[in-house]
């Protein structure tokens, strides 16, 4: 979707009530995850040896595509624990075609699996449905997403238009915005690392490159999270190279609704190569930032 357009957007109305099924089913995986931690952990691997998946990550997504697809029969979904590799834009062997209403659900049940497996706080059910093929960089676009924060209980959560809030553990819907910084140089900026060995080596190089043109990094753990931590102004800015659809749809539109960017390097737009996240006041000087080294990545 080179230009975004509303052609076949659902109204305002029905994208409320959207985004409420994605705040419940969202809250109702993320109390359902970790109530069941200590009982279910088996863990298996998938690309690599570090690259884990837990059997509550599957029985998340089980959850989530129940209640979805009760609700909203004629919506595809694309979710991350069909995916035979795990780590592409390819989508997985269980992605429904959308079946009639053009727009399909895409989830991560648990984003932050190595955090849950170790009990480290930072992890969250994803929860968003976008129009066009999310398997396509530059051809979709988060129409509603819903992060809930699996420790602290809260949800971060947006709508087209509709502003980015978080719903906190009493239930009431605080406005999230981004922050005012306009310094790279005194931004805090997240950042993540693959699962490949090889990668994350190019990854470290990367960071080396950036980390004194910046005032200090923050590796969360959750893409989802920390492009909310962005839309809330605990970070300034956030970039990582080999995040996925699921990792990124929900907090997508968080961030933006919030104020803040959500984009690609060197002009291309947000996909598994790279995703740069920021406060407006910094982007231009985040992105330039994030393209002098993105090379180092890519080519092995
Ligand atoms: C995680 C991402 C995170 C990245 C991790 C991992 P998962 O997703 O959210 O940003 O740095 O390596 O990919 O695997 O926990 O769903």
């Amino acid at each position: 979707m080179t230009a975004a357009t509303d052609r076949g957007l659902p109204s305002a109305e029905e994208l409320r009530a959207l985004e409420k099924l994605a705040i419940d089913v969202a809250a109702e995986a993320a109390r359902f995850v970790v109530e069941r931690r200590a009982a279910e952990l088996q863990v298996t691997t998938k690309s690599s040896d570090v690259d884990i998946v837990t059997v509550m990550d599957s029985r998340s997504q089980e959850l989530i595509a129940a209640r979805l697809r009760a609700a909203r029969p004629r919506d595809a979904f694309f979710g991350e624990e069909e995916a035979a590799d795990g780590r592409t834009d390819q989508a997985p062997p269980g992605t429904t075609e959308p079946a009639g209403s053009g727009l399909t659900w895409v989830v991560d049940p648990i984003d932050g699996t190595v955090n849950y497996l170790y009990g480290f706080p930072q992890y969250a059910v994803s929860v968003a449905l976008v129009q066009g093929d999310p398997t396509v960089p530059g051809e979709w676009r988060p129409v509603v997403g819903a992060v809930a924060d699996a420790v602290a209980g809260r949800v971060h959560h947006a709508r087209l238009r509709g502003g980015a809030w978080t719903r906190t553990v009493d239930g009431a819907d605080e406005p999230v915005h981004v922050s005012d910084a306009t310094d790279l140089a005194t931004s805090l900026v997240g950042t993540g690392f693959g699962y490949d060995a090889a990668k994350r080596g190019r990854q470290a190089r990367a960071l080396a490159e950036l980390i004194p043109h910046v005032r200090d990094i923050r590796r969360g753990g959750s893409a989802a999270l920390d492009l909310c931590h962005v839309a809330a102004g605990r970070l300034d800015g956030y970039y990582e190279m080999g995040i996925n659809p699921w990792d990124m749809a929900g907090g997508w539109i968080v961030l933006t609704e919030a104020g803040g960017t959500c984009t690609g390097a060197q002009g291309e737009p947000p996909s598994s190569d790279c995703v740069i996240a920021a406060a407006p006041g910094i982007a231009e000087a985040l992105t330039r930032a994030v393209d002098s080294v993105v090379d180092l990545v890519r080519h092995p």
